[in-house]
């Protein structure tokens, strides 16, 4: 059985917290959502769908990345072959693209300490079973936290270098300051020396253009649409809210003042919601006209110079990066100060 450590307030994301972030971005203007609302059982589900659409580039050309480079990636965070290394991923999920990167680690140093970290508890149950059916070598170590509010729950073992993992452009769902007071916080964990490995999405350049980026958070087969209409319909079930779904439509667009990508839920029609009394405050009646939108999620997209200074505000320099030969996302390795 894998070891899995928890502390009770972040075991669960409760329907205080979900209220509670319902009521000030609902009720704020522009109205807004909150990306990790998006993650319910559904929510993951289609998000695993999302990463395997064919407009949805970033998922393969990372892993593109890490099969090209993982030796490479491996030996420069153990500085050449002096250092044994531990990886901790922060927002693990199911840890379906960390296997190439165990695998190297394996083929370095035969086994490997593993410390995945994620709020859920169930992805990183799943993560962990295949993980240790696919790598005998690899102790699993979950830990189950809210890496983006708490200390990195880092089980530091003596005499192993660190190496944090934080892929999937998981980074570009903050804002720059929030980016950075996460990335601060994962440094004070870390001992000067030890490492990270970031994965970002990049901008627009003469190899990618906007319609590429818009296609990936706007896909053919309306799996994207599915995913942020998802959380209207999570609200719905968890604080029996009255949002009739066909009011609304999915809308990404790329602001190119912010380099990000916006999604929005697009209110059709006048229509009114309502949200029954909860512990977070009296019931709500929500007034949408058509055209007024819910913002759910920001996307940014990256340039080196901008993970340049992303990773320096938080006391890391680059060690060495890797791109695609499309240059549509950057792996960067950067060393603790
Ligand atoms: C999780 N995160 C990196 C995804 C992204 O690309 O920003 C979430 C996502 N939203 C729509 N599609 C994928």
């Amino acid at each position: 059985m894998p070891f899995l450590a928890a502390s009770p307030e972040t075991l669960d994301i409760t329907s205080n917290a979900i209220a509670a972030e319902a009521r000030k971005g609902l009720t704020a203007h522009p109205r807004s959502l909150s990306p990790w609302l998006f993650y319910d059982e559904a929510g993951s589900r289609l998000f695993e769908q999302i990463t395997e659409l064919p407009e949805y580039y970033l998922t393969r050309t990372e892993r593109g990345i890490f099969a090209a480079h993982a030796d490479e990636i491996l030996e420069q965070a153990a500085n050449g072959d002096k250092q044994t290394l531990t990886l901790i991923e922060l927002g693990a999920g199911t840890a379906t693209k960390t296997g190439i990167l165990l695998a190297a680690a394996l083929r370095r140093q035969g086994s490997v300490v593993y410390q995945p970290v994620d709020v859920s508890e169930t992805a990183l149950a799943v993560a962990s079973e295949n993980i240790q059916a696919n790598f005998p070598g690899v102790t699993v170590r979950c830990q189950v936290a809210d890496y983006t509010r708490d200390p990195l729950p880092l089980d530091r073992l003596p005499g192993l270098r660190t190496l944090a993992l934080y892929i999937g452009s998981s980074i570009g769902n903050f804002s720059p300051a929030d980016a950075t007071s996460l990335l601060r916080n994962v440094r004070s964990q870390l001992l000067p020396g030890d490492k990270l490995l970031l994965g970002t999405d990049l901008g627009p350049s003469a190899n990618k253009s906007e319609a590429t980026l818009l296609a990936a958070y706007d896909d053919a087969a309306g799996t994207t649409a599915a995913f942020n209409l998802n959380v209207l319909h999570r609200l719905n079930r968890d604080l029996g809210a009255d949002f009739d779904l066909d009011s609304f439509s999915h809308k990404a667009l790329w602001n190119p003042v912010h380099s990000r990508i916006e999604m929005h839920l697009e209110s059709h029609t006048h229509h009114r919601v309502h949200i029954p009394a909860n512990a977070a405050g009296p019931a709500l009646t929500l007034a949408f006209s058509p055209g007024e939108s819910i913002h759910t999620e920001n996307s940014y997209k990256f340039t080196p110079a901008r993970i340049a200074a992303l990773l320096q505000s938080a006391n890391f320099n680059i060690a060495k990066s890797w791109q695609d030969t499309n240059h549509l996302f950057a792996v960067t390795l950067a060393t603790a100060v």
